[in-house]
């Protein structure tokens, strides 16, 4: 069958450059490939020509969004006509995130205005807690979890008897190596990705912590499986020798969680000569002074590690398992590392009050990473931190357009204890706060009498 795959558009509509690409996507080429498939990925976010979103003020671009999704000339909807056109595909396959449900809507309307014979089956964060939010939108199948061995299962029974289910539970793959490599070569334009954002990888899927507010749980699970050290290294050196990367951006969920294959790894890129550089995201609570010291001899220039809050009670909240002095203590061992580390905080859960927002920039200021990402909390359908909004009678799950799902939305928030602007009124204090915490940073690092 000749099938589409698509990434809606929506930091594109905004003018934001979206790093990296659809991984995700590859991997459902590469198993429908095997499977005999002709496949083409149409990657609607990439545009070389937006700007990075450190150039613009996010919060106040949010409106082009909205724009763009009503504005039938974008070049965007004009260039999926176009795909579409062009590549004739008997079925459709739509990535949908939480904030990006508008537009993956959209995009369906426009595949079955284009040929309503066309199949159209989405998948995804979103939709699998939620299948009927698409299905209301024209979706004819939704495949629900990790999408492989449901895409394939459903294409088969599409090409044959017909599939009985609008709905369908894609298992986990027990072990991940039987996946073939993300076959980024379905991108068409592949040559005009820049090498770094070809860098994307997860070699694990799973998390196995309970940070309420997390909807990762819902995809891939809590058991961690890993891909073999084989694999992960043979992948690494197949994006080197194809498409010219020399960085890597690790983004399973916990790296560091199983300090032993971490260690292995390193010493196997040490072992391998494998000359990239990479990065990788971690906790507070799995990192120490030796491992980070081998992740660097290994090539590690990066780590970025979610913090959350300064608030002890607003982390036994989230139940996000790390306390204040473990923090602390990760950062000054990460002060010390030579690596440079981003620390990831978010502001505005439900229990937020004036004084843990304060305590939160306090202890940004007192363990200064080097560089420090703030978001506005958003609740994702799938974790308890959502059922609590929707209980509390914050959100209507059912009318409400999800486009305030995008962490620089200003335009909602779920707090409890303050009125929402005067939470919306601090936010921008505290965006603005870490605006000059990361250029002080950046100035500290660029005088080299200080390095
Ligand atoms: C790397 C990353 C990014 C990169 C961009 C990656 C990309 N090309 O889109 C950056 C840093 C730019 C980014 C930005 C954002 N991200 Co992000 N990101 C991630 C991260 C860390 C990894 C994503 C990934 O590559 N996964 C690997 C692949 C294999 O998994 P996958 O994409 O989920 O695909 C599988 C299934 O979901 C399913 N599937 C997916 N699509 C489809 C489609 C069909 C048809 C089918 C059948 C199945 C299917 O099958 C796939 C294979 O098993 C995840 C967290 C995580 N560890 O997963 C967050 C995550 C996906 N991001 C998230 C969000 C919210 C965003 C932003 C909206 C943030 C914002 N600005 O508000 C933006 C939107 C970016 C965009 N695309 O427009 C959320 C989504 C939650 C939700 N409910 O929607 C996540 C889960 C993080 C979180 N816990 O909150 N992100």
């Amino acid at each position: 069958m000749k099938i589409l795959l698509i990434d809606p558009p929506f930091q594109r509509l905004i003018g934001f450059y979206r790093f990296y690409f659809p991984l995700g996507l590859t991997y459902l080429a590469a198993v429908l490939k095997q499977a005999g498939h002709e496949v083409l990925i149409y990657d609607a976010e990439h545009d070389i020509s937006c700007i990075s979103p450190a150039m613009k003020d996010a919060a106040s671009s949010h409106h082009l969004y909205l724009e763009g999704l009503d504005d039938d000339n974008h070049p965007v909807w004009q260039e999926l006509q176009r795909v579409l056109e062009e590549f004739k595909p008997q079925a459709v396959g739509v990535s949908v995130l939480t904030p990006k449900l508008a537009t993956a809507a959209k995009t369906i309307r426009l595949i079955k205005k284009h040929n309503s014979r066309i199949i159209v089956f989405a998948g995804g964060e979103h939709v699998t807690v939620r299948p009927q939010d698409i299905i209301k939108e024209g979706a004819d199948y939704v495949v629900c979890g990790e999408g492989e061995c449901g895409t394939v299962q459903l294409i088969e029974q599409l090409e044959g008897v017909g599939c009985p289910s609008k709905i369908i539970r894609s298992p986990l793959i027990e072990n991940l190596d039987t996946l073939p490599l993300p076959a980024l070569e379905c991108l068409p334009n592949i040559q005009s990705y820049r090498p770094i954002d070809l860098g994307l990888m997860m070699d694990a899927r799973g998390c196995p912590f309970g940070c309420n507010f997390c909807s990762l749980r819902t995809i891939w699970g809590r058991r961690v499986r890993y891909h073999s050290i084989d694999r992960t290294v043979r992948e690494i050196a197949l994006r080197q020798e194809h498409y010219g990367t020399k960085y890597i951006s690790f983004r399973n969920g916990t790296f560091t969680f199983d300090r032993s294959r971490v260690v292995a790894l390193c010493y196997r890129m040490l072992d391998e000569r494998i000359d990239v550089e990479w990065e990788c995201l971690t906790r507070a609570d799995t990192t120490d002074a030796e491992l980070l010291q081998l992740m660097q001899t290994a090539g590690c220039r990066t780590v970025r590690v979610g913090i959350e809050s300064g608030s002890e009670k607003i982390l036994q909240y989230m139940n996000k398992g790390v306390t204040l002095s473990q923090i602390r203590a990760a950062a000054k061992v990460l002060n010390q590392s030579g690596l440079f580390w981003a620390a990831y905080f978010m502001l505005g859960v439900p229990v937020e009050t004036e004084e843990t927002i304060r305590e939160t920039l306090d202890l940004i200021a007192e363990i200064n990473p080097p560089f420090v990402t703030l978001a506005r909390f958003s609740p994702l359908p799938g974790t308890l931190m959502y059922q609590e909004v929707v209980d509390a009678g914050m959100l209507d799950e059912d009318t409400t357009d999800w486009t305030w799902a995008a962490n620089q939305s200003l335009g909602k928030a779920f707090v409890r204890y303050m009125s929402q602007e005067r939470f919306l009124d601090l936010m921008q204090g505290a965006a603005q706060f870490v605006k000059e915490h990361n250029s002080r940073q950046a100035e500290i690092r660029s005088d080299p009498r200080l390095k």
